[in-house]
């Protein structure tokens, strides 16, 4: 079932008619209301009318995070306060925070980009969705929440925190699908086992989860433990929130359709700028077609990912990203060797007898970076001694410098002292 499925399905060739003349009615209204964005083409020398088709994005100037904190709070807004109905800000993972402003359109956009993501994993107007993606200033809960009214699902606006409670409620509530970060799916697990709330007794069928990054290996840990199909979904606030792309049920491997009438998407390679090709892993780089109270060109949102072009068998016409690799300020260099989090959790989540929460502590000693991997040992695994637990230390290293390259030490902990939070998971410690 699609929840606009005139726009889902536009044949390439209208929707890169519509695109265009979309950035072209974007790049005007930049022009007009923007200073920043004014300054920016007069420095290039280009005009909105020099835009004439989809290629020549290339010429128009990026975005980056620090331009939003640069304008704090609201340099980059196109519309007066007055049309404004919305602020958000993002959630400040990596600095200081940005704020962004939506019109009445933008959140209808939205609600309907989140309809259009929860349909295309299967949730209908039957379903119950438990929504534990914190609300406030976060878009993940009001994102959520926006979305599944507009489906006419029945929200259940959680938020984060009371774990215990939370899944008392979702137990009596009878909710039928969960959204919220992957690591939060299993710290409400957790709650669970403690709770005597057996999962595979709950009407729960589907989850839809995002706001970090996370593995094919963990969606197999989640899916196992709450007995549930996990979907996996992407936005960033800068952008609108979550729903700028999403799984649908004939997707695998995480590729999501991009909803390619809202947003332009292209992949850039992050050290030189220059747009790659399709299927070219890079920096994932946004432009807010659509978007009125604050539309941003070329957005870098420093995700790793590349674009799948293959038809989907779901009939959606909207390209597909791959699974967002991590951000590419969340790569590690270590000695040399680029690592990102996420290819350590596959790793950890594969070993025998550990459970899906890991830190990484990188210090710098001398000169030479050292890496210590924190990871819990699963509930109920018995390590007799304390060479047993050397081993599978040692083999978890190995099978990190195998694939990996780099030399890390790993270091077994016990369960549940890797702290848990009802957000996004701290995964890295730098000491460097
Ligand atoms: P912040 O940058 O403060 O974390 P947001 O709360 O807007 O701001 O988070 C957006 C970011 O979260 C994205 O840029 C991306 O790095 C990450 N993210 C969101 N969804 C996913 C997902 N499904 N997989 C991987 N990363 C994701
Ligand atoms: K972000
Ligand atoms: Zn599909």
């Amino acid at each position: 079932m699609m929840f606009q499925q005139d726009l889902e399905t536009l044949p390439r060739e209208e929707l890169k008619e519509l695109q265009l003349r979309r950035l072209q009615d974007l790049c005007a209204r930049l022009y007009a209301n923007v200073p920043f964005y004014q300054r920016k083409f007069d420095e290039i020398g280009i005009t909105p009318k020099d835009i004439k088709s989809l290629s020549d994005i290339k010429y128009l100037p990026f975005t980056e995070k620090q331009d939003l904190r640069d304008n704090y709070p609201y340099g980059l807004f196109a519309m007066p306060k007055e049309n404004i109905v919305r602020l958000h800000a993002s959630s400040g993972t990596t600095g200081k925070a940005t704020v962004v402003g939506y019109t009445h359109r933008d959140i209808n956009n939205w609600a309907n980009c989140m309809a259009r993501s929860f349909a295309s994993v299967g949730l209908t107007q039957k379903d119950m969705i438990h929504i534990a993606y914190g609300y406030g200033l976060f878009t993940g809960g009001l994102g959520a929440h926006y979305g599944a009214e507009q489906l006419g699902a029945v929200a259940i606006p959680m938020s984060g925190g009371s774990t215990k409670r939370q899944i008392q409620l979702m137990r009596d509530f009878e909710a039928t699908a969960l959204c919220c970060t992957p690591s939060y799916a299993l710290y409400l697990y957790e709650a669970g086992l403690e709770s005597d709330i057996n999962f595979k007794e709950l009407p729960l069928r589907i989850g839809v989860f995002g706001a970090e990054p996370w593995t094919e290996n963990m969606r197999h840990e989640i899916e196992e433990k709450l007995s549930i199909k996990a979907y996996n979904i992407y936005g960033l606030s800068e952008v609108m929130g979550p729903g700028v792309a999403c799984e649908c049920e004939a997707s695998a491997n995480g590729l999501m359709h991009i909803q390619e009438d809202h947003f332009y998407p292209e992949i850039i390679d992050p050290i030189t700028g220059e747009q790659l090709e399709d299927g070219e892993e890079g920096e994932l780089v946004l432009t807010t077609l659509t978007k009125e109270g604050v539309p941003l060109l070329r957005y870098r949102t420093r995700d790793i990912t590349s674009i799948n072009t293959t038809p989907c068998a779901c009939g959606r016409t909207f390209r597909r990203i791959n699974r967002l690799k991590g951000r590419s300020d969340d790569m590690l260099i270590i000695r040399g060797v680029n690592v990102y989090p996420q290819q350590i959790e596959g790793i950890i989540i594969e070993a025998e007898g550990t459970a899906p929460h890991y830190q990484i502590i990188v210090t710098r000693e001398g000169a030479l970076d050292t890496v210590e991997i924190l990871v819990e040992i699963a509930e109920g695994t018995f390590t007799d001694t304390i060479k047993g637990l050397q081993q599978r230390e040692q083999k978890i290293q190995k099978t990190i410098k195998e694939f990996l390259g780099v030399t890390t030490k790993v270091r077994l902990v016990e369960p549940k002292t890797i702290e848990r939070t009802d957000g996004k998971a701290k995964r890295i410690i730098d000491k460097r």
